[in-house]
C-alpha cells in the first residue's frame, strides 16, 4: 500500500547521499544555528532542496517538517519528516558516519522509514507491516538477553544544556554493559539498533532524527518508549529504542538518572 512512497524516498535519499559524498571532496562553509556546536552546512541545504524537489514533484500536496526549514504542502493526512544530513558534526570533521534520514506519517501514523549511509552504500528502509531491510536483506533486532552483554549507543543535546545527566547516564551504563558508544546520528544508530550491530539507543532528539529510524526499530522487532516508559511520542523529544529483552533494565537506569 506504501510502496509508491517508499519508493521515492529511496530515490530521494540516494539523491542526498550522492550530494554529501560530492561534498566531502570540497572545502565546506560550516555556520552554526542555535548553539556553537550545532552545526549546518551548505551540504544539508543542497541535500535538503533535491530531497523537497523530488518529493514535491511526486506529491506536490504533501506536507514536509524537515529540519532545514523547507515546507510542503497543506495535505492534511500526508507529512514526510525529513533530516537531510543526519550527523552534520561527523559531516564536518570528515568522520564517515552520518545519514540521510526519511519518514512519512499517513493520518498521524509513521509509516514509511528509509535511512541511506553513502559512505557504506547501506539502506535501511521499512513500511509499516512489512518488515525491516538493509539493501535488500531482512533485518531484526539482537537477541542479547541481558543489559550486561550489550553494546548500546546515546547522544549529546547539542545546545550543551542538559549534559550532565546524560554523563551520569553514560557512567552508570558504561559499568553494566560491554560498551557504550557516542555515533552522532541518531537515525543510523536506530537502524543499527533494528539490525543487531547495537542492542539500546537512548537520546533526547528531533522528530527528524527519530522519524524514519522509529520504523525501522518497530519493524525489525525492538521496543520503543520514552524515558519514563510511557509510550513513545515523536513530538516530544526522547527516545528509549532496544531489542526487546534489555529495554526494561534500560529504562530503570535511565528513570532514575534522567529527570526532565
Ligand atoms: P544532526 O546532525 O542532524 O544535527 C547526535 O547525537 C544527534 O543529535 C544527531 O542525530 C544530530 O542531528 C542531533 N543533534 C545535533 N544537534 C542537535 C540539537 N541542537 N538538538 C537536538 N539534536 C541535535
Ligand atoms: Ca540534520
Amino acid at each position: 500500500m506504501y510502496n509508491q512512497y517508499l519508493e521515492v524516498a529511496k530515490e530521494a535519499a540516494r539523491a542526498a547521499g550522492a550530494i554529501q559524498l560530492a561534498g566531502l571532496r570540497r572545502q565546506l562553509r560550516i555556520e552554526t544555528k542555535s548553539s556553537p556546536i550545532d552545526l549546518v552546512t551548505e551540504v544539508d541545504r543542497m541535500c535538503e532542496a533535491e530531497i523537497a524537489r523530488l518529493l514535491n514533484q511526486n506529491f506536490p500536496s504533501h506536507q514536509l517538517l524537515a529540519e532545514e526549514g523547507t515546507v510542503g504542502g497543506d495535505a492534511p493526512d500526508f507529512r514526510w519528516i525529513v533530516d537531510p544530513l543526519d550527523g552534520t558534526t561527523n559531516y564536518t570533521h570528515r568522520y564517515p558516519f552520518f545519514s540521510v534520514s526519511i519518514a512519512l506519517e499517513h493520518k498521524g501514523r509513521l509509516v514509511v522509514g528509509v535511512v541511506y549511509d553513502a559512505v557504506h552504500d547501506e539502506m535501511f528502509e521499512a513500511v509499516a507491516g512489512g518488515g525491516a531491510f538493509l539493501n535488500g536483506q531482512p533485518i531484526k533486532v539482537s537477541d542479547t538477553p541481558t543489559l550486561s552483554q550489550s553494546l548500546v549507543c546515546t547522544g549529546f543535546p547539542g545546545d550543551q544544556a542538559g549534559n550532565q545527566q546524560v554523563l551520569t547516564a553514560w557512567e552508570k551504563i558504561s559499568l553494566r554493559c560491554h560498551g557504550v558508544r557516542r555515533d552522532g546520528s541518531a537515525a543510523l544508530d536506530l537502524c543499527y539498533v533494528a539490525c543487531g550491530r547495537l542492542d539500546g539507543f537512548w537520546e533526547r532528539l528531533n522528530p527528524w532524527d527519530m522519524a524514519a529510524g522509529w520504523v525501522l526499530v518497530s519493524e525489525a522487532g525492538g521496543r520503543i518508549s520514552n524515558f519514563q516508559e510511557d509510550p513513545f511520542d515523536l513530538y516530544k523529544r526522547e527516545i528509549v529504542a532496544t531489542n526487546a529483552s534489555i529495554g526494561p533494565e534500560l529504562v530503570a537506569v535511565l528513570k532514575e538518572t534522567l529527570q526532565v
